[in-house]
């Protein structure tokens, strides 16, 4: 459950948060599949509440009513559609599965797809579940159960969130036979959400149960989903992220606490040298990693501090590194602006989401960020594809927050976070030859519109990144984005 199966020479996963599906379908065709990504993160695609009275916020789709295809970024033809024409571009789709509880108790019981549901009752009978599929009695789980009661955080409701009792049979085959219907139409994989608040017994019963991926589309026989559970791990809790590596792989949050922290200048750069386990990070195998979530980007969750779109120049210097550096699974984050933190996606008066635009620079517009289409992300992708499965080497530093490295003699990057210039002969590991610096600039025709970077027979090459350069990071690599 471990091995994402991107197709071949592609990595990163994108978190395309509350798209549509149809515009989904059409970024694989006309952006991530051209530009080399491995996959997409959707939002969960399955029935949830209708929330008007906090004005459609982004957090009612954590929350079923049914597991019916049907919720504002599409319904079952559109979500069939959107896996068939990714996949045909070479990009794949995890979903995003909430399987350890339905709704809270609200004064509205509508779903996106028109269901109702009794809350009092327990009852939701477009799965159907009744009172018997629940943790009973109910309980609500405080802050200090995470230190002290795993069986409170497993057994009593998260956020007043009917919890289901995942050891009950009928509750264990209605979430197979969802997982199964879209590993069927040729999804990759699922993120788990809140799988620190389900047994592990419990989840290795559902995950074995689960068909292999579809060889109709593209995915090697036998092939298993890929599967990262979201567990919230800093440390000193009672329930731990070791206790669901065996399964599957995890989300690891420290990995985005701790670089938000570095490229803030909260430490200096030279202690990367080691990123990775000797951090205290889970094994690079059993890791998805990422910067920011739907959840900290807004203060949900767990960690402070997250950097986001927001504060763009260190944000997409800790992407770079994320992106440059071999360790974990990347997730990239790709929002739609807000200030208020319940703010629902853009949308019309009906509540109907707004698609993003596309401008003539390839960025977007309607409220939406596009994050993966910035030219310091996009370009990093194609830098981690040409880099594969090679190691660091050749690591430098200047003993407080400028770092240089190579990728073996695939690419080589270096940031500057102090406030004095950089400006070093380094050693690159690349053939000699000239390359477009594919953060300052892309590559056009035999010029490049940013640093052009002139590499001798000996690999070493004159790097300068500015204090008040508008990146902290220059890279280059021998793919043809690069090399000139
Ligand atoms: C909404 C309303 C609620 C209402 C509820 C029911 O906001 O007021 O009661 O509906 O009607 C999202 C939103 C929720 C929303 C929910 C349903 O975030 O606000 O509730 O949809 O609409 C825990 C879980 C983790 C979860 C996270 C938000 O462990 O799984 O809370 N994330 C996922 C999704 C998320 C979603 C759900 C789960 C539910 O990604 O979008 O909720 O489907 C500690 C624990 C963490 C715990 C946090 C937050 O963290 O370790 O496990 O996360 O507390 O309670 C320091 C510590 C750190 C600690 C943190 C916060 O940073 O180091 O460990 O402080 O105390």
């Amino acid at each position: 459950y471990k091995n994402p199966h991107y197709a071949p020479g592609r990595s990163t996963m994108v978190h395309l948060f509350e798209w549509k599906w149809d515009d989904i379908a059409a970024e694989c065709e006309r952006w991530l599949g051209p530009r080399g990504f491995g996959g997409i993160q959707i939002s969960p695609p399955n029935e949830n509440l209708v929330i008007w009275t906090h004005n459609r916020p982004w957090w009612e789709r954590y929350q079923p009513m049914s597991y019916h295809l049907s919720t504002r970024s599409g319904n079952e033809q559109q979500f069939a559609s959107m896996v068939r024409r990714c996949n045909n571009a070479g990009v794949r789709i995890y979903v995003d599965a909430i399987i350890n509880h339905m709704t809270g108790t609200w004064n509205e019981n509508v779903g996106t797809g028109g269901n109702t549901a009794n809350f009092g009752q327990f009852s939701y009978p477009a799965v159907p579940y009744g009172r018997n599929d629940f943790n009973w009695p109910e309980c609500y789980i405080q802050p200090n159960d995470y230190r002290c009661c795993p069986e409170r955080v497993r057994n009593c409701q998260l956020s007043g969130l009917k919890d289901l009792n995942q050891s009950s049979e009928h509750v264990r085959r209605m979430i197979v036979d969802f997982m199964n219907r879209l590993i069927g139409m040729g999804v990759a994989g699922f993120r788990i959400d809140a799988a620190k608040h389900m047994w592990p017994g419990d989840l290795r019963v559902i995950y074995d149960r689960l068909d292999n991926l579809n060889t109709a589309h593209g995915f090697p026989s036998g092939a298993r989903p890929y599967i990262y559970q979201e567990v919230i791990d800093l440390g000193g809790e009672a329930v731990s992220r070791d206790e669901y590596t065996p399964l599957a792989a995890v989300t690891e949050f420290k990995f985005g606490v701790e670089l938000s922290r570095a490229f803030q200048g909260g430490n200096q750069l030279r202690w990367l040298v080691n990123w990775g386990p000797q951090w205290n990070l889970l094994a690079s195998a059993d890791s998805l990693v990422f910067i920011d979530n739907h959840d900290n980007q807004r203060g949900h969750g767990a960690g402070g501090n997250i950097l986001t779109y927001k504060l763009a120049r260190p944000y997409r210097a800790a992407i770079a590194f994320m992106l440059a550096h071999p360790y974990g699974e990347p997730q990239l984050m790709s929002s739609y602006g807000f200030q208020n933190t319940e703010a629902g996606p853009p949308m019309d008066s009906r509540g109907d989401l707004i698609s993003p635009s596309i401008n003539s620079d390839n960025t977007c517009g309607n409220g939406w960020i596009c994050e993966h289409r910035w030219r310091q992300i996009f370009q990093m992708v194609a830098f981690r594809n040409v880099a594969g499965s090679t190691t660091i080497n050749d690591w430098w530093d200047n003993g407080s927050s400028q770092i240089a490295f190579c990728r073996g003699g695939q690419g080589f990057i270096a940031f500057n976070n102090d406030s004095w210039d950089l400006n070093q002969t380094l050693q690159t590991c690349l053939p000699a030859g000239r390359y477009c610096d594919v953060i300052s600039g892309v590559k056009s025709g035999n010029s490049c519109t940013g640093k052009t970077v002139t590499v001798g027979n000996d690999g070493r090459a004159h790097i300068s990144v500015g204090a008040n350069d508008y990146d902290m990071m220059l890279a280059i690599h021998r793919g043809d984005e690069s090399r000139l």
